[in-house]
């Protein structure tokens, strides 16, 4: 039987690209799932394809993670059979403008920093407790390149990943002396609404970033988080950048005219 069999995984931002990707894939596993995000109703779409694929414990949380009170009560207050969670996939952020950062809107900058880096630690706060308790845990990050190699208007954007890897790393310290594993994944570019969101709706702009290029794909990035919670308990996976073969650097791509 698969190791993730019957263990409870929790995912935010769960409701697109990366995230729903995770969901599938663990799904397939026959684990557990937490799907959190802002938007209910795609969990419940979500939810629904999962579920006609084959899936049958679905727990729906709807949580903006920049909301401290809200992710404090909502995960310190779980139905009593998903309070155990094995998996935290921190998987929740965006990118707000690409400005240089003498120009950059503060409310990109807070939007970011919010949900990025304090959105992850509420939920980290909130959760890791539970599984030093229970000596059993996995938290896995995703990270970006940009918290590698920080890239010209990628300013607080990139701050926000390197951020999550010395998080990742710090976590991992003290954790030592506990059998929890702590992971970050880290890819280049993938094709999600990430660049929407990034350039506040404009698709054009958007489409234009994996143009002339094969970007990975949501379910190429589950698919490293998959290997990371699916390795022996005394192997913990500290960080796996990825990218497309079409990439060589955060900044340095191949396009076909
Ligand atoms: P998407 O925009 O497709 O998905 C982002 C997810 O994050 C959505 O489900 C969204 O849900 C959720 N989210 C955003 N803000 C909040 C919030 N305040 N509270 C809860 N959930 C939130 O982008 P990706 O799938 O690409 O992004 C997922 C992660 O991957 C991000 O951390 C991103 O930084 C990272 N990443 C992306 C790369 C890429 O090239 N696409 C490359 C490297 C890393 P909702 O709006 O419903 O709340
Ligand atoms: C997303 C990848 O290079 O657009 O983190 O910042 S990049």
């Amino acid at each position: 039987m698969n190791p993730l069999h019957s263990q409870t995984v929790l995912i935010t931002g769960a409701s697109s690209g990366i995230g729903a990707a995770c969901a599938h894939a663990f799904a397939a596993t026959g684990a557990r799932l937490l799907l959190a995000a802002r938007r209910l109703e795609r969990l419940q779409a979500l939810a629904a394809d999962l579920t006609t694929a084959g899936a049958s414990d679905i727990e729906l949380l709807a949580l903006d993670v920049r909301d401290r009170p809200q992710v404090e009560a909502t995960l310190g207050h779980l139905p009593k059979d998903w309070a155990a969670i094995d998996v935290l996939v921190n998987n929740a952020g965006l990118s707000r403008g690409l400005d240089k950062l003498h120009e950059g809107q503060i409310a990109d900058w807070d939007e970011m920093i919010d949900t990025n880096v304090k959105g992850l630690l509420y939920v980290t706060r909130a959760l890791v407790p539970g599984m030093v308790q229970r000596q059993r845990g996995h938290i896995i990050n995703i990270g970006s390149i940009a918290g590698h190699q920080t890239y010209p208007n990628g300013n607080v954007y990139c701050a926000t990943k390197a951020a999550v890897r010395a998080l990742t790393e710090g976590l991992k310290l003290d954790l030592l002396g506990t059998p929890l594993r702590v992971s970050t994944v880290d890819p280049g570019l993938v094709e999600t609404e990430f660049s929407e969101v990034r350039f506040h709706g404009d698709g054009d702009r958007a489409k234009a970033v994996y143009q002339g290029l094969t970007p990975l794909t949501p379910a190429d990035v589950a698919e490293v988080v998959m290997f990371c919670a699916s390795r022996p308990a005394h192997v913990n996976i500290n960080e796996i950048i990825l990218m497309p073969t079409d990439q060589a650097s955060a900044t340095l791509v191949n396009r076909q005219a």
